[in-house]
């Protein structure tokens, strides 16, 4: 198909439980004007596109179809979300070598496409293969993004939601940062209702910093939780996947929660890592560079660091 201005092309690569919901959410909010689906699993990708072209008279006209690696030649962006999933009781960087020899197979032909579009990538540990893909693809590092924190943020919001009576989640401005992973914090000294510092709101409305902390760290593991229950989690990063698609073929300049690459933000340099970001048309516009506590910096130094041993031992 020839593409003409303004017309918007997403290739999604892995078509498992994560890239079929993430196509889902795109095919039901009419982002983009066409969308080509990648898998090893070739059939699986031919079955996907004629079942979600069968929801375009429902919600927006788009070409859905199961695409090659030159199709990602003129696409606006690639989405990565193929690769092995956690197994219960796996962490996420147990996830690393599998994945990197994956992603090595992926991102070599798109790159040979001719792709100059943006990359998004979700496959776990998603802070290393974010890393891995500016690499790999020789891009500059605003044209490759993480999903980052994106999934434990929204987790974060709705878990504050349930506590509190603003039960709109995007009514509350709290960060989950640092790895994507068991190190990751919640940033709450920066958090804000409605311009008000959370952690004032939180005192005056007799929330103690024990159920924040509880929050924190249910948060931190309800992926586990979810996983356990039902073997793997897609509706929610399928969605903030699209989310942060939106922002990218929109043009949005969005501030997002991100894994971005950090060039002495935060002290750190040379790693990517979750954090919010301004995102549009050309991918990560800016970092925004949460104020932390001291106790909360220290923690995304260490978050950091546990995330350099794995590139050190990886991919160095
Ligand atoms: P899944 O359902 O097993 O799907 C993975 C897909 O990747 C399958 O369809 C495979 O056929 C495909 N695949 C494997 N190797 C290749 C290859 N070389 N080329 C093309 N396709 C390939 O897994 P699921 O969809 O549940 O998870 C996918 C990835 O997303 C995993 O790494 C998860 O850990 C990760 N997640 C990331 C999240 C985030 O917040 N960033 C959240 C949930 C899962």
């Amino acid at each position: 198909m020839t593409k003409t201005q303004n017309h918007q092309k997403v290739i999604l690569v892995g078509d498992g439980a994560v890239g079929s919901s993430y196509a889902f959410a795109m095919t039901l909010q009419g982002v983009g004007e066409e969308f080509g689906i990648i898998d090893v699993a070739k059939d699986r990708t031919v079955g996907d596109a004629l079942d979600l072209e069968d929801a375009t008279p429902f919600a927006f006209p788009k070409r859905i179809y199961s695409a090659e690696y030159s199709d990602c030649e003129d696409a606006d962006l690639v989405v990565i979300t193929a690769g092995a999933p956690q197994k219960p009781g796996e962490t996420r960087l147990d996830l690393v070598n599998k994945n990197l020899n994956i992603l090595k197979s992926i991102v070599t032909p798109i790159v040979e496409s001719g792709f100059k579009g943006i990359f998004l990538v979700a496959a776990n540990p998603v802070d290393i293969l974010t890393y891995a893909t500016m690499k790999f693809s020789g891009f500059p590092k605003d044209r490759v993004i993480g999903s980052g924190t994106s999934l434990d943020t929204s987790r974060l919001r709705v878990a504050l939601s349930k506590l509190t009576d603003i039960n709109d989640p995007r009514s509350i401005h709290a960060y989950m940062m640092g790895e994507h992973g068991d190190t990751e914090f919640a940033a709450y000294s920066a958090a804000t209702v409605g311009g008000l510092p959370f952690l004032d709101w939180a005192k005056a409305n007799n929330i103690s910093d024990d159920q924040l902390a509880k929050i924190e760290d249910d948060v931190r593991n309800k992926a586990y939780e979810i996983i356990n229950k039902k073997g793997a989690t897609f509706y929610g990063i399928g969605t903030a996947l699209a989310r942060l698609s939106k922002a990218i073929l929109r043009d949005e300049n969005a501030v997002l929660p991100v894994s971005a690459y950090m060039d002495g933000q935060y002290g750190l340099n040379d790693i990517y890592i979750g954090t919010p970001g301004v995102v549009n048309g050309q991918g990560l516009a800016q970092i925004i560079e949460v104020p932390l506590s001291d106790v909360e910096a220290k923690r995304m130094t260490d978050s950091a660091a546990t995330l350099k041993q794995v590139l050190n031992d990886g991919l160095k």
